[in-house]
């Protein structure tokens, strides 16, 4: 082991970490194609956290469909919760220790579920739409790009003889969707503009070629879209009929805003948003002009972008049409498209969860067309909500983070009552079941099998705390430790014992599953299924340790840990197997490759089961991740990369790839083995779900780098400390590349550059306020480190 304190500061450029491994195409942050989107699937997303757009890019008749974050049907609903669910919990959990599982999966549908429709769905704002009126000619030269370094999407064709550019962003600097319309030859630009939505929205033409848009979604939210038109040249001209028109202008700057009445704010009632808003950003907007929109814009959206960059080389011709190059992976597997797959990943974090979003990042992103959203692309918290974040912090997006780690500490309020109503009137603390949304829903659905599991409060949990391993700055520690504390306070009250004395969960279910005991019961609802006692280990450990962070509640600190190590650990099956519920039943599953993967929450992203210190327990995770099989939904194969990467199985981890870039246009719901990639590289379950992309981020992170393993420095030891593991599941296709900008639990930022599938040079550097301490790997080679706040570490070779 060697040890460092003070190492030299040398450049990047020193250690040539950055330094292309070989000839790379020209700009590879661009998505481009060579005809317009004939599907939602194929159009191009912009968005600028809250506020975006798809652009389908028809030369003749563009449609650019709009969606605001905080754009939700229905309302906060105070009666979803049954109120007298608590009266009920003994029976259940009587029939559940006695093994009556059908019959307790009866009551519980009746007496332990959500009593309230779930009817609330994210819709769209409404489209912007422009019919162009061209010359009859031929269309030619056509091109529709997004480049990814910059959030800039873009149209160029020719037609008789002109050629005519569209370019657009939605800019955060200026919360405004904003596109240029130019060409070549002067007067060349006309066409008309209506802003329109499919139900309760009406448009009116306003004086300077704005068209104002309002409506409402129901009840509670009302919203404002307004689209003004600047033109260079020609005739601008409107009329009550909300259509605007241009004609003979050689240029067009269209500036697009929208507000709505959404507030985060329970007692609220959810409203108190200003729809004023959009005027004033209008006009502040319009103000600004367009090439200063542009450059704030970019080097706005830079600032994120620019922190991580990837190369793995290429193997096939990576200036072809994106499409094409989606359809080609299987027989190419070009690692630069896989590049592109987490640089767009990346994208869209930046473009879906801003720091200053009233709400996170949806199952759709920000991005969904129509009423009614598969779903209700809603904030599903048995995986879906949390895979959604689990890029943000490794790479180096940790402030997008903040809309969901807010969100949780908004659900207190709500959790609070459902905890109350579900586990007793003294029950203290609050709990979220299967799903949150735009309305602070925390009750439990109608019916099993999805609808009752309360394990998203812990889960969400770990998401505050995750933010200060990665960040440690104490004083946000400080801020959400009340909710992590209240998180904790439910379990502690609410654990059982189990047969065995240990301590579990009950009622319990692993999410969305069924299981068939060895006498033949099929039912969903056990008692100490494994993924809670995991989340709820993971709850205890983490809490514990912010105790120690921050110097508070050593005493529940204490009972916090001797709790956590009375929970029953997981269990290995007759299979080897890492037993998914109460009893060793994983092998009489009715659908044994089922898509979730529960269970293994303690291999990923929890950190209770690890390659070194748990090397038993990792064996069976394996074992029961190649009984569930390699298939499945777009996020389920997302997950199973990161698995196979936290069990450093690098090849199985790349393989998982095949499978998320097979390329489909299936838009229908499939809930097994069709995911894939569309066109526009958004990801399908099918249907779209933006999960699976940013799962694959994460998963490609922790084949790069992984700091999950904690241990106790002797010298810092109410610190948490991490193993930084330097390339543990790199793949033979990826032979040499480099990352820089990577970050690290324990606070820091990582580089790596590597050759031949061997380590060449790296650097570690304390990015924190704090002193850090932790061990950095690679081979059999380790590292204490010790950095003062700017300091770095450097290793050059194995
Ligand atoms: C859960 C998953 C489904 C889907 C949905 C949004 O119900 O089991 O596969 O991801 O959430």
């Amino acid at each position: 082991m060697y040890r460092f304190g003070i190492t030299l500061i040398t450049s990047l450029a020193m250690l040539n970490i950055a330094e292309p491994t070989r000839a790379a195409p020209e700009n590879p942050n661009i998505i481009w194609y060579d005809a317009p989107a004939e599907k939602w699937v194929q159009a191009i997303p912009i968005g600028n956290g809250r506020f975006g757009a798809m652009v389908f890019g028809d030369p003749r008749r563009e449609r650019l469909q709009l969606n605001e974050i905080t754009v939700w049907s229905g309302g906060p609903n105070p009666n979803a919760d049954r109120k007298d669910a608590f009266k009920h919990l003994p029976e259940l959990r009587r029939l559940l220790r006695d093994g009556k599982y059908a019959e307790a999966e009866k009551f519980a549908n009746a007496n332990f579920n959500g009593p309230a429709p779930y009817n609330a769905s994210y819709q769209t704002l409404g489209d912007l739409n422009f019919d162009f009126g061209l010359p009859t000619g031929d269309i030619t030269d056509y091109r529709r790009e997004l480049d990814i370094a910059r959030a800039i999407a873009s149209i160029r064709f020719r037609v008789s003889g002109v050629t005519i550019t569209r370019e657009m962003f939605s800019s955060a600097s200026d919360q405004a969707i904003v596109q240029r319309i130019s060409a070549d030859r002067p007067g060349a630009v006309s066409f008309e503009m209506t802003l329109t939505r499919i139900e309760r929205a009406q448009t009116h033409f306003e004086a300077q070629g704005t068209l104002v848009m309002s409506g409402s979604t129901g009840n509670t939210l009302r919203f404002e879209a307004r689209a003004r038109v600047l033109a260079t040249g020609g005739k601008v001209s409107g009329a009550g009929d909300g259509k605007v028109s241009v004609r003979g202008a050689d240029s067009v700057v269209i500036i697009l805003t929208a507000a709505t009445t959404y507030a985060l704010d329970y007692d609220a009632g959810y409203t108190g948003g200003n729809l004023g808003a959009a005027a004033r950003q209008l006009n502040a907007a319009a103000a600004k002009g367009y090439d200063a929109l542009r450059s704030a814009h970019v080097s706005d959206y830079r600032r994120y972008f620019d922190r991580v960059s990837l190369d793995l080389g290429n193997s096939a011709d990576a200036t072809r049409p994106t499409d094409q190059r989606l359809k080609s992976y299987p027989s190419d597997r070009d690692p630069s498209f896989a590049v592109l797959f987490y640089q767009f990943g990346r994208y869209l974090l930046i473009s879906s969860s801003r720091p200053d979003n009233l709400l996170p990042s949806n199952a759709q992103g920000i991005w969904g067309d129509g009423l009614d959203l598969p779903w209700k692309c809603d904030y599903k918290s048995n995986i879906n909500y949390q895979m959604n974040y689990w890029a943000a912090e490794p790479s180096n997006l940790g402030e997008m983070h903040l809309p969901m780690l807010r969100m949780t500490q908004h659900l207190v309020r709500p959790g609070t009552a459902t905890a109350k109503a579900y586990f007793g009137p003294d029950t203290p603390g609050w709990v979220v079941g299967y799903t949150t949304n735009g309305w602070g829903w925390t009750s439990p659905g109608a019916r099993l099998s999805w609808g009752i599991w309360f394990g998203g409060s812990a889960w969400m949990c770990q998401h505050l705390w995750e933010h200060y391993t990665f960040t440690r700055d104490s004083d946000y520690l400080r801020k959400v430790y009340p909710t992590m504390k209240g998180a904790a306070e439910f379990w502690l009250a609410n654990l059982v014992d189990g047969a065995d004395g240990k301590l579990i969960t009950s009622p319990s279910t692993s999410p969305e599953n069924s299981f068939t005991t060895n006498d033949g019961i099929t039912s969903t609802i056990t008692e100490g299924a494994t993924m809670e006692r995991s989340l709820v280990w993971e709850l205890f450990d983490n809490t514990a340790i912010a105790c120690r962070v921050l110097g508070v509640d050593q005493d529940f600190a204490v009972k916090l840990s001797a709790a956590r190590d009375r929970i029953r650990p997981p269990q290995v099956g007759k299979a080897g197997q890492l037993m998914e519920w109460n009893g060793d039943w994983d092998l009489n599953a009715k659908d044994i490759h089922h898509r979730h993967l529960s269970h293994l929450y303690g291999l990923h992203p929890g950190h209770q089961i690890t390659m070194t210190q748990t090397p038993k327990l990792a064996a069976a995770a394996r074992k029961s991740l190649e009984i569930r099989g390699d298939d499945g939904t777009g996020w389920s194969l997302a997950w199973k990369i990161s698995c196979w990467a936290r069990l450093r199985d690098a090849e199985h981890a790349h393989r998982l790839m095949d499978y998320q870039f097979r390329h489909t246009e299936q838009t229908k719901t499939i809930m097994a083995d069709a995911g894939g990639t569309y066109p526009n590289l958004f990801d399908a379950h099918p249907p779209f779900q933006i999960d699976g992309n940013f799962g694959f981020v994460a998963g490609v992170n922790e084949m790069l780098l992984q700091s999950h393993e904690r241990y106790t420095d002797p010298g810092a030891p109410n610190e948490d400390c991490y193993y930084i593991d330097l390339l543990p599941a790199l793949p033979k296709a990826w032979r040499d590349g480099s990352v820089t900008g990577l970050r690290a639990r324990g606070g820091f930022e990582v580089s790596i550059r590597w050759k031949a599938g061997e380590l060449v040079a790296a650097r570690v550097v304390n990015v924190s306020a704090a002193p850090a301490r932790g061990r950095v790997r690679y081979s059999d080679r380790e590292s204490v480190i010790d950095l003062a706040p700017g300091q770095s570490y450097e290793q050059v070779g194995r």
